[in-house]
C-alpha cells in the first residue's frame, strides 16, 4: 500500500507556497507580516493570562502561519473545479455570502477546515468569489464577457490531471503531493499579460472594475493573503510608520476585552503594470493587503445582535469616530467570557481541569458549577469565517472611489450552490457541533 499525504499536510505546504510568492509579487505583504509579527509577540509579552490560553487551546502555534486569501472566478466549472482542488486539502465551502445588496456584484463562500484538529493544524482559508455576470446590464457586453470566460483554463493539465488521479487513488504520494502543491500555486500567480485587447478592458472596467479583474487575465491571481494580529487597533497606528497607508476604517465590531467576531482592515490596492493583447502597456489595481484580529464565534442570537448594533451604529467620519460610535452602540453587549456563556451569545469549548480530570463527572452536571468549582473550563471558539458587510466593505475600498450602485435579482444561493455543485456549509452547525463534542469529551451532556 502506497503511502498518501493528509489532507492537513498539504494544505499546510500550500499555504506556505502561497505565502512565499505573494511575498515576491506584493513586498507589502512581508512588510505586514513582519509588523504583525512584532506587535504579537508585544501583547503576547505583556498579556500572560492571554499566551497561556493560547498556549493551552494550541491557537499560539497556529498564529504564526494562520492566514486567509481571497480569489474571484467567473464562471461555474471555474467555481466546480476549485471544490475539488481545495477538498484535496482539506477545505470545504462553508458560509453563503451574497455583496449584491451592498454593491458588488458578487457571491462567495470560504474554502477552509472544518474539524477541529485540522483547524489547530492550520487554519488557512480562501474567501472565494463568483462574479454575476447576470448583473451587467449591457447584453452584448455580458455575452462578451462569457465567451471570454468559456475559452480560458485557470487550471494547468497537471493540477487537472492530479485531481482526477486523486480521485481514483483515494490520496497522492509524496511526489504527487509535492508536484500537486507547485501546481495549483499556477492557478493563483499573476499575469502581467491580459487575454484581451485594451478596449475590451476598457468595456468591462468602465461596466465594473471587478468585471475587468475577473475576466481580462489567464488565472485567478489571489488578491490579498492577511495575517491574523492580536491587536488591530496597534497595527493600524502603526502602519504608516511601516510605509503603509491603512484604509479610513477598521472594519467589523468595535475593541473589546473579549474580542468578537473579526475586525478587519486593509491598505489600497496596487496600481500594476499590464500588458494588453494588443501590445499597449497599462495599468490595473486589483492586489491589496488586510490584517485581522479574529474573536469569538457568536451564536445565532449573539449574531443577531451583532448584526442589529452594527446597523444601528452607523459610520464615523475618520476611524476614531467610527470605533466611537460603535463602542457606544456596542456598550450593552455582555464584554466577559462569562457573560457571553451564560446568555448563549458566543460558542465554547470545554475541557476538564487537572482537578477535574481526577473525578467522576455526573452527567447532568450543570457546567457552570463545574466551571464555578474548577473542574471544567471553557475556552472562546475563534471565529473561523467573514463578516458580509466588513467584506463588502474591504472590496468597496479597492474598488476605487466610482459609483456605488446596488445591484439585485440574479441567482442566489441556489444558483450558487447548483455552479459549486454542491451546498455549502452552515457554519453555526459547526461551532455546535464541536461545542456538544468537547462536553461528550468531558463525560457531560450539551445543553
Ligand atoms: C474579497 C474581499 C473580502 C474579507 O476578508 O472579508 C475579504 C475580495 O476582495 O476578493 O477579503
Ligand atoms: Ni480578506
Amino acid at each position: 500500500m502506497e503511502k498518501f499525504v493528509s489532507a492537513d499536510a498539504l494544505r499546510e505546504r500550500f499555504s506556505q507556497a502561497m505565502s512565499v510568492m505573494y511575498q515576491q509579487e506584493v513586498p507589502q505583504y512581508g512588510t505586514l507580516l513582519k509588523l504583525v509579527a512584532e506587535v504579537n509577540q508585544q501583547v503576547l509579552a505583556h498579556d500572560n493570562a492571554l499566551a497561556e490560553r493560547l498556549a493551552a487551546t494550541d491557537e499560539l502555534a497556529r498564529l504564526s502561519v494562520e492566514r486567509h486569501g481571497a480569489i474571484r472566478v467567473g464562471s461555474a466549472q471555474e467555481l466546480n473545479t476549485l471544490r475539488q482542488l481545495f477538498a484535496i486539502m482539506g477545505m470545504y465551502p462553508v458560509g453563503y455570502y451574497d455583496l449584491a445588496p451592498a454593491g458588488v456584484p458578487v457571491h462567495s463562500t470560504a474554502f477552509r477546515p472544518t474539524e477541529g484538529a485540522a483547524l489547530r493544524r492550520n487554519p488557512f482559508r480562501l474567501f472565494t468569489s463568483l462574479l454575476r455576470l447576470e448583473l451587467i446590464e449591457d447584453i452584448a457586453l455580458r455575452q462578451k464577457a462569457a465567451s471570454i470566460l468559456a475559452e480560458r483554463q485557470i487550471f494547468t493539465p497537471r493540477c487537472l490531471a492530479l485531481i482526477e488521479q486523486h480521485r481514483q487513488q483515494g490520496g497522492l504520494n509524496e511526489e504527487q503531493a509535492e508536484e500537486f502543491v507547485r501546481e495549483a500555486l499556477e492557478t493563483f500567480r499573476w499575469h502581467q499579460q491580459t487575454t484581451v485587447d485594451r478596449a475590451t478592458y476598457d468595456a468591462l472596467h468602465q461596466q465594473h472594475r471587478l468585471i475587468a479583474d475577473v475576466v481580462c487575465f489567464p488565472g485567478c491571481h489571489i488578491n490579498h493573503l492577511t495575517p491574523r494580529t492580536l491587536d488591530i487597533d496597534r497595527v493600524q497606528a502603526l502602519m504608516p510608520q511601516y510605509g503603509i497607508t491603512p484604509k479610513a476604517i477598521i472594519e467589523g465590531p468595535p475593541h473589546r476585552r473579549v474580542p468578537i467576531l473579526l475586525r478587519q482592515t486593509s491598505f489600497k490596492a496596487l496600481e500594476e503594470a499590464v500588458m494588453f493583447r494588443d501590445g499597449s502597456a497599462g495599468y490595473h489595481t486589483a492586489r491589496f493587503g488586510e490584517i485581522e484580529q479574529r474573536g469569538v464565534a457568536l451564536t445565532q442570537a449573539g449574531r443577531e445582535r451583532y448584526d442589529r448594533l452594527l446597523a444601528q451604529a452607523g459610520g464615523g467620519a475618520d476611524n476614531q469616530q467610527h470605533q466611537q460610535a460603535l463602542a457606544d452602540a456596542f456598550s450593552d453587549f455582555p464584554d466577559s467570557e462569562t457573560a457571553l456563556r451564560q446568555q448563549r451569545l458566543a460558542w465554547f469549548e470545554y475541557r476538564l481541569t487537572e482537578q477535574g480530570r481526577l473525578q467522576e463527572m455526573p452527567p447532568q452536571a450543570d457546567c457552570e458549577t463545574l466551571i464555578a468549582q474548577g473542574l471544567l473550563a471553557a475556552d472562546p471558539q475563534v471565529y473561523e469565517d467573514f463578516l458580509p458587510v466588513s467584506a463588502a466593505g474591504i472590496f468597496q475600498s479597492n474598488l476605487g472611489d466610482g459609483r456605488q450602485e446596488v445591484f439585485s435579482g440574479g441567482a442566489g444561493r441556489a444558483g450558487f450552490e447548483a455552479a459549486l455543485g454542491a451546498p455549502v456549509i452552515d457554519e453555526m452547525s459547526l461551532y455546535a457541533a464541536r461545542q456538544a463534542e468537547s462536553l461528550r469529551r468531558c463525560g457531560l451532556q450539551d445543553y
